[in-house]
Formats: C-alpha cells, sequence, structure tokens
C-alpha cells in the first residue's frame, strides 16, 4: 500500500508514500480513501491529516497511468476528492515541497490546508497538454480567485506557498515543525462543530469576471497556437463561473478526457519523461560515484567557448578561459561583458550580479594556469591537427582525474582521446550556438570513456540546466549526422521543382522554427560546403546535389555575404527570395537534365522528416544513442523540431512505421532515391505493429 496511517491521540495522519513524489496512481487512491474510512468508522478519531513522506506532499495525478485502464479505475482521483471533502470529520492537508496538479487539488478538497514555506505549488497541466481534471479549474478560482488562479491554471508556473500565504487557499503557512503544528490545527478543528467548510461552496467574486476571461482568451490565443489546453483551461473555468460548480465540474471532467488522446498531449508527456530519460544511461548505474566539479577551463574564446564559459559562470563555477592571443582574449571578455549587459538591460539580472559574474573569469594565455582546473573544454578550430596540439598539452599540464572535454561537433572522439595518455578521461561536450542559450548538449560517449566521467558530465549539465544526450562516436553525432540526411533531401527537392522559400514554408507550417535554406543562410553556407568538400573525399560514392556548391561558388554564403539561397538588406533579417538564385536553380536543373515538376508540401515534409526518421532508425541500430526518445530530446532542444509534435522518431510512431516505410519504398525508386537506404528496424517494427516508443 502506497498509504501509511497512523494515529495520535485522537488524529488520523494520511501519509502517502509512494516515491519518488507521491504520485496519485492507483494503490495511492485506494489507500487514501480507506484511510478516510478508517478515520471515519474509530470513534477515538476526531480529524485527519493528510500529508506526504519524503520529498513531496504530492506531484499529482501518476502520469504514466494515463492512458492505461488504472487511470480510470475507482478510486478514480475524483472519488477520492470527493471522499475527501464530503467526510464528516475535518480533514486538513499538511503541505509541504510539492503540491502540484492532483496534488493540489486532493489539498482543496481538504475541508483546512496548513504549508511549510517554500514549498512549490501549482497546477502544471497544461505543460503536459491537458487541464486540472480533478476539479482544479473550479475549486482554485474559489480558494485564491479568479486571475490570480487562471495565471497559475494557464502558466503551469509554480508559486512559492509563503507567496500565497495571504490569497485564501491556505489556513496558516507555519515555519517549523509542519508535522507538530498540523497536529495542534487538527486537534483544534476536530474540538468544534462541523460541517466543516468546503472550497467548492465560496463564491466566485470578481467585478467582471466576463471581461477578464475574453482578456485571458485574448492574451494566451498567441502561445496557445499548436496547443489546445491553454483555451481549454479558459473554458473550463469560464464554465465554473457562469453554470456554478457541479456543472463547472463536469465540463472541466469531458475536456480532460478529450485533451489527454490528443497528439500534443502525448508529445508533451512524451518531451517530460524524454528529459528525465536522457540522464539515464543503461550501464551507467544512477549511483556511480562522480567527480568534484569546483573549478572550470576552456580553451578558446571565440563565440563557442565564450558562451560555454557563460554556462558554468552563471551556475557560479570559476572558469579559467585560455587564448592564444591577448587580443583574442580581450575581444572574448568584452563579448562575455556584452551580453550580460544585454541581459541588464532586459531586467534578467541585476547590475551587481554583472560584475559578479565577470570576476569568475580568470584570463589566460598560459597551459600552465590550467592546472588546477577539474574539467577543461576545449572550443578551438574544428581539425584534428589542432586538437592533437591541444589535448597533448592538456595531458602535461591538467592535473591527475582532470576531464577533458572537446566541443567537436564532427571530429573522432577516440583520436582525440587517443592524442593523451588517459583516453578515460576524454569525452565529447558538444554545446550548440549560442552556447548559453541553447538547451541541448551532446555528451559524446568514446569507446573508452570511463563511467564516473559520464556520470559527472551528466550531472555537470543539469546544474547548468542543459538537456544533455549522451551519443556514442560517428560522424556528426546524433543531430548533425541526422541534419545531414534533411539537408540532403532539401537540396535534390531544389534539382527536381522546388525553390528555397517554398521547401522552407513547407516545413515551416509542420512546425519546424526555419526551414532549411533561412537556417543555412544564417549559419553560413560555407560551413556545409566545407564539410561537403570532405565528404566527397571520404565518400567519392556518396550521391550529393551539387546545387549548393554551385551557390557558394557564386559567393553567397549566406545573410553576412548579404545574399545566400535569400537576398537580404542591410540591417534586415528578413529573407527575400532571390531571382537570381532562382535562376541559378532551373539553369543547375537543366544542366542535369532534372525534369523539374510541381513538389507538394505533403511531399516536402515527408522526405524531410522521414530522413530524420531514417537516420535515427540507424543511430538506434548502431547504438549510438540508447534510445529514441533521446533522438527527440536532441531535435526538440537542439533543432527546432516542433515540440507538439515530440520529435521525429514519435511524430514517426504517430504516423505508424508502416506508412513510413511505404513512402521511403515509394521515395526510393524516384530520381535520386539511391539517397533512401531503408533502416532495417522501420520495417521489422513495421511489421511488428510496433512503433519506436513501444
Ligand atoms: C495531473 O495531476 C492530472 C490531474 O489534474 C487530473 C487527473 C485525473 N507522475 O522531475 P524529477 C517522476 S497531471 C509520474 O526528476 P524533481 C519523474 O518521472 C500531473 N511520475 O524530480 C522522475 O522519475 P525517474 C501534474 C512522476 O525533484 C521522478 O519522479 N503534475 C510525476 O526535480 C523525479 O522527478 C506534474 O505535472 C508524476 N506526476 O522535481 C508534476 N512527477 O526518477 C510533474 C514526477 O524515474 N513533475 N515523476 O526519472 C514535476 O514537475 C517534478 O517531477 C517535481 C519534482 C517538481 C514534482
Amino acid at each position: 500500500m502506497a498509504v501509511d496511517y497512523t494515529t495520535h491521540d485522537g488524529v488520523a495522519v494520511i501519509t502517502l508514500n509512494n516515491p519518488p513524489v507521491n504520485g496519485l496512481g492507483l494503490s495511492t487512491r485506494a489507500g487514501i480513501v480507506e484511510g478516510i474510512e478508517r478515520a471515519q468508522n474509530d470513534p477515538a478519531i476526531k480529524a485527519i491529516v493528510l500529508t506526504g513522506a519524503g520529498k513531496a506532499f504530492s506531484g499529482g495525478a501518476d502520469i504514466t497511468e494515463f492512458n492505461t485502464p488504472k487511470a480510470t479505475q475507482e478510486p478514480t482521483l475524483a472519488t477520492v476528492i470527493k471522499t475527501v471533502e464530503s467526510s464528516a470529520k475535518p480533514v486538513v492537508a499538511a503541505i509541504h515541497s510539492v503540491a502540484m496538479g492532483g496534488g493540489l487539488e486532493l489539498a482543496l478538497g481538504a475541508h483546512y490546508r496548513i504549508a511549510a514555506p517554500g514549498a512549490q505549488i501549482a497546477l502544471p497541466e497544461v505543460k503536459l497538454g491537458i487541464l486540472p481534471g480533478a476539479g482544479g479549474t473550479q475549486r482554485l478560482p474559489r480558494a485564491i480567485g479568479l486571475e490570480a488562479a487562471l495565471n497559475m491554471i494557464v502558466s503551469g508556473a509554480p508559486v512559492p506557498s509563503e507567496k500565497l500565504a495571504d490569497s485564501g487557499l491556505f489556513d496558516a503557512v507555519v515555519d517549523g515543525d509542519l508535522a507538530a503544528a498540523a497536529l495542534a490545527f487538527a486537534r483544534k478543528v476536530g474540538a468544534q462543530q462541523g460541517p466543516h467548510p468546503k472550497v467548492r461552496d465560496r463564491k466566485i467574486e470578481h467585478p467582471n469576471a466576463a471581461g477578464f476571461i475574453q482578456f485571458a482568451r485574448n492574451s494566451v490565443a498567441a502561445i496557445a497556437k499548436n496547443f489546445p489546453a491553454p483555451l481549454k483551461c479558459i473554458d473550463a473555468v469560464e464554465a465554473g463561473v457562469q453554470n456554478g460548480f457541479d456543472k463547472g465540474l463536469a465540463f472541466e471532467r469531458e475536456c480532460f478526457i478529450a485533451l489527454v488522446q490528443t497528439p500534443e498531449s502525448r508529445a508533451l508527456r512524451h518531451a517530460f519523461f524524454g528529459e528525465r530519460a536522457a540522464s539515464k544511461i543503461p550501464d551507467v548505474p544512477g549511483d556511480t560515484p562522480v567527480r568534484d566539479i569546483k573549478q572550470v577551463a576552456v580553451i578558446g574564446a571565440g563565440t563557442m567557448g565564450g558562451g560555454i564559459a557563460m554556462n558554468f559562470i552563471n551556475a557560479g563555477i570559476p572558469v579559467t578561459l585560455l587564448e592564444t592571443k591577448q587580443e583574442a582574449l580581450e575581444r572574448g571578455l568584452a563579448t562575455i561583458r556584452k551580453n550580460y549587459e544585454a541581459t541588464v538591460r532586459k531586467g534578467k539580472l541585476k547590475p551587481e550580479a554583472l560584475e559578479e559574474r565577470m570576476a569568475l573569469i580568470t584570463p589566460t594565455l598560459s597551459y600552465d594556469d590550467l592546472k588546477n582546473a577539474d574539467l577543461i573544454v576545449e572550443a578551438v578550430f574544428e581539425e584534428l591537427g589542432v586538437k592533437d596540439q591541444v589535448f597533448r598539452r592538456l595531458d602535461e599540464v591538467a592535473k591527475p582525474g582532470a576531464i577533458l572535454a572537446s566541443n567537436t561537433s564532427t571530429l573522432d572522439v577516440d583520436k582525440i582521446a587517443a592524442f593523451t595518455k588517459r583516453p578515460q578521461d576524454v569525452v565529447g561536450m558538444h554545446f550548440f550556438s549560442p552556447a548559453n542559450v541553447m538547451k541541448l548538449l551532446e555528451v559524446v560517449r568514446g569507446k573508452e570513456t570511463a563511467k564516473d566521467v559520464l556520470a559527472t558530465v551528466m550531472k555537470l549539465a543539469k546544474k547548468i540546466k542543459k538537456t544533455a544526450v549522451v551519443s556514442g562516436v560517428c560522424d556528426g553525432f546524433i543531430g548533425n549526422r541526422m541534419i545531414e540526411q534533411y539537408i540532403r533531401q532539401a537540396l535534390f527537392m531544389l534539382e527536381e521543382g522546388a525553390l528555397p522559400a517554398q521547401v522552407d514554408k513547407a516545413i515551416e507550417k509542420f512546425g519546424f522554427a526555419m526551414g532549411p535554406f533561412r537556417m543555412s543562410d544564417l549559419a553560413g553556407n560555407d560551413i556545409g560546403w566545407a564539410i561537403r568538400k570532405r565528404r566527397y573525399q571520404e565518400h567519392p560514392d556518396m550521391h550529393y546535389s551539387k546545387i549548393a556548391d554551385r551557390l557558394c561558388e557564386m559567393g553567397r554564403f549566406g545573410q553576412k555575404t548579404g545574399g545566400g539561397w535569400y537576398d537580404y538588406k542591410a540591417g534586415d533579417r528578413t529573407a527575400y527570395p532571390s531571382p537570381v538564385v532562382d535562376d541559378m536553380i532551373g539553369a543547375f536543373s537543366k544542366e542535369t537534365n532534372a525534369q523539374r515538376r510541381k513538389i507538394g508540401d505533403e511531399e516536402i515534409v515527408e522526405r524531410l522528416v522521414f530522413a530524420l526518421v531514417n537516420e535515427g532508425a540507424k543511430i538506434l541500430e548502431e547504438g549510438i544513442a540508447s534510445k529514441a526518445s533521446d533522438i527527440d530530446m536532441v531535435y526538440l532542444t537542439g533543432y527546432g523540431f516542433p515540440l507538439y509534435r515530440g520529435g521525429p522518431m514519435l511524430y514517426a510512431d504517430t504516423v505508424g512505421l508502416y506508412n513510413v516505410e511505404r513512402a521511403i519504398r515509394r521515395y526510393a525508386s524516384r530520381p535520386n532515391g539511391d539517397a533512401w537506404r531503408l533502416a532495417r528496424s522501420i520495417a521489422e517494427l513495421a511489421a511488428q505493429g510496433r512503433g519506436f516508443n513501444g
């Protein structure tokens, strides 16, 4: 049983005990009902305290039960809350640490609530693509007022309990021993004559509820574009305001049932668990000891190195920043300062904090100053010869046990590790630009990387607020290896009849933040050119469209040269379709005897996204990624894949692998079809009627 029942001088204490966060799964729900009934039937009991063991009052409904029979099996959360609310003996919720979602809804069903300060109070359901489905949209506005409640419900953001001390939610916020305070409070109210107050009986007071609800609707319309839940939250609150508690509750239930089945909610839940699963490495146990990281060094003060350094400084970890020349060092420091100044101007950083952060940087031109670093991240020029020099030098100066990380995006981490006599301490830490902003960190595991090195880097990633995903060694790791296939298809489609703006528009409508051509123009077309030149030598047999090379030969490297796939005007980042480029594309098709045809948006999206999926499947087959959700986290946090579709692998499951396989086979039989080599696992899973995620 996931609930403990104890008695203390006339008070029954029901303690949720379902680690890690007292999720309200079936056995916990059953335990609460049983506890309430036991207390009702015991004449010695005058009052009941409801609380949680460990690190939460309750983190809410057990999300893993959603869309399984357990979710709707009695006692449902609605039944539990009804049982609590209709208890003749007063129920006091004693809240600490976390009361979220169904946990807060349960507390709102109690007659009284007392809380410890510092508890996170939230209805975060909207972040999972649903709405509070156990009375939250009805009781919270009655407890704290319409405006405050709508803000909490629509944002899902946690509010510290002490900020809600005077909101009407709590009867008391107590410092010190919560358990003792709850018992004392329960004894007091237990001695009082019932009936005891119910939140559902309170009135929603607001001078212009209809006006405020309309205002709220207008405010969320933009953010809610691809997510149905925020507007449904407002509808449910409105139903309660207009039609009373019971009708509001019934409407809320209807909305919950509909939302929990939407692909958007599935995607958001996939991302929630994917984020947590990414930090778990199959053969590295959770209790692997980690190395202490108190001092970091970063080699290279360019855009990447500077951004990387900022991550550690932001987390309060001092950084030694190494450059080869004084001017480069000064330029790097000035850029970091400029970035912080911009944050201060936006009001997101206090001016005094800027100097504190800058003071955490020790600039240097000497490798000898790296001798105390626990972690050294190299962010120098992307060439094996340069890495060779740096890592040999690091091997001489770094202290024993220091972790030596490379920020390489394509080079072989095993070769880099071999430049040292301590390959077990070498790991890839592939940050994405701008490194101080982007959430993704690919942690590249070399064949000799020690387990405690991996465990340390994963823990550190959490501290610097990154989503870390482990990748094995291969060209491009997870993210860039897949994007190469996507870009290949985008270029073939230009040869076959599409234009850059059409391709970009189709994939942006699908939900990508930016299409491949706008993205290339932003990053610089010369970067892809350099990679392709290397590819032509390494894989002379591999078929690439040369159309992008033609663009580069025209000197059109992108925004930085005022033109790329699009034209740009000075001081304006808008991408204007370019007649010169369109002519070049037409001429190129002619030269290569490609039959230009009208390519529909559906084909564009399929070819781009299924190219990612097909390569992702191979990455899984080879063990480069250990699970499909890792690949999805890479694409959600580093490549602008639409969150509401859950990443390429979940999207493929949603489409159905049977359909993905058929589409790939179809494209493989057409011009440029040699780029499609169907991943074995897609065919196997499709034959079994399964997906990447089960
Ligand atoms: C809901 O309540 C619906 C109702 O309105 C209506 C129902 C009818 N379920 O984040 P952490 C796991 S919807 C299942 O690393 P922290 C999590 O996966 C729910 N599992 O810890 C992880 O597992 P593992 C509304 C859950 O201390 C472990 O707990 N509630 C749930 O950094 C530790 O998690 C929410 O949306 C759950 N509800 O943060 C709250 N919650 O160890 C979502 C957590 O195997 N949860 N797990 O990887 C959170 O925001 C954070 O987990 C929390 C703790 C703040 C609670």
